[in-house]
């Protein structure tokens, strides 16, 4: 239980892993400067049942069982709020979360079936004693519902993080990054929702990180004598996205674990290069630029700032944190 002298940021975590989803729950829950409150997930880069599961499973292999796991609104159906959805199923896999016979199944004793993720999410962050971060690493529509219908929770987040967007560029589309096209419209009713503070960590953030060969090698020198089975997985889950990079003809030498990187900046904010915007997407359907988001870093709008834009950050320091979190999972897990 969190005593009164705990002054660790109090976190929620909805995410659709997927691989980089994975570190980020392994940082909202491992460091020590976090208290991980639950975790929500979402259609994403895979369907809401994968999604669901698989995060399940890697509370499970991080010997973790203290955190609850909920899936979107039952209503909402693996769907995001206008559309149909869109995985990522050519970069993470089948299941979301292919490349290790290590990860265990899913554990049902985690997973609260029958649920009503949206609701459970509310109830969490209303009845917290201090402002809650809600970060947000998938795309937003448990966000957008959340905010939609449970309009009492907002006084009670400090921020909504989230990963998503792109300023100078895409990665779905040239303009648009996977989070925010899977569900535009979702995106735009977070930042029309008056909430406290919007932070989004986009592309031209978080592609100033990067999870080289070398960094792997790091890892498994560090890793290994801790826990050589963790050490496996996690290589064996990083070796299919570089494999599955390949095929797309990315520079597998260049991974970008985004996820964690946007959990990271409620730790250090200083550390990013914040600046303050104006943000709105491009919605609708088939429309040129769809899914892009649109930054008026130059107040050319004339529209009044409704969100930070990180647009630079410290891989160096991103990483000694990151690797904090995964020696503490190391010596964590069941493996
Ligand atoms: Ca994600």
């Amino acid at each position: 239980m969190a005593s009164t002298s705990d002054n660790r940021i109090p976190i929620w975590l909805d995410c659709d892993p997927g691989q980089d989803d994975l570190h980020a729950i392994i940082m909202a829950k491992f460091h020590p400067k976090l208290n991980l409150l639950g975790i929500s997930t979402v259609h994403g880069n895979t369907i809401l049942e994968n999604t669901f599961k698989n995060a399940s499973r890697v509370l499970k292999v991080c010997g973790v069982s203290d955190i609850k796991v909920y899936a979107g609104a039952p209503k909402v159906n693996n769907r995001p709020l206008l559309r149909e959805a869109k995985n990522a199923s050519y970069i993470h896999g089948v299941t979301g979360l292919d490349g290790s016979d290590l990860l265990p199944e899913a554990d049902l004793s985690l997973m609260q079936t029958g649920v009503n993720g949206i609701q459970a999410m509310a109830e969490a962050i209303i009845a917290h004693p201090e402002p809650v971060v809600l970060a947000a690493v998938g795309p937003l529509t448990n966000i957008a519902l959340l905010v939609s219908t449970y309009p009492e929770a907002k006084a009670n987040i400090r921020e909504v993080l989230l990963m998503g967007g792109g300023i100078a560029f895409g990665n779905t589309t040239p303009v648009a990054e996977f989070n925010v096209y899977a569900d535009p419209e979702a995106l735009q009713v977070v930042l029309n929702a008056g909430l406290n503070r919007v932070v989004m960590v986009p592309l031209d953030c978080t592609h100033q990180s990067k999870y080289t060969p070398e960094k792997q090698q790091k890892f498994t020198d560090e890793i290994s004598p801790i826990n050589a089975n963790f050490a496996k997985m996690i290589n064996d889950l990083t070796n299919f996205v570089r494999k599955m990079y390949v095929g797309f003809g990315v520079d597998p030498n260049n991974i970008n674990w985004h996820d964690a990187i946007a959990v990271y900046h409620c730790i250090a904010p200083e550390t990013f290069k914040d600046v303050n915007m104006y943000v709105s997407t491009v919605y609708g359907h088939g429309v040129q630029g769809e899914g892009q988001t649109i930054g008026d870093s130059k107040g050319s709008t004339g529209k009044a700032v409704n969100c930070v834009v990180a647009m630079g950050m410290n891989d160096d320091l991103f990483f000694e944190e990151m690797f904090k979190a995964w020696k503490l999972a190391a010596e964590s897990s069941i493996l």
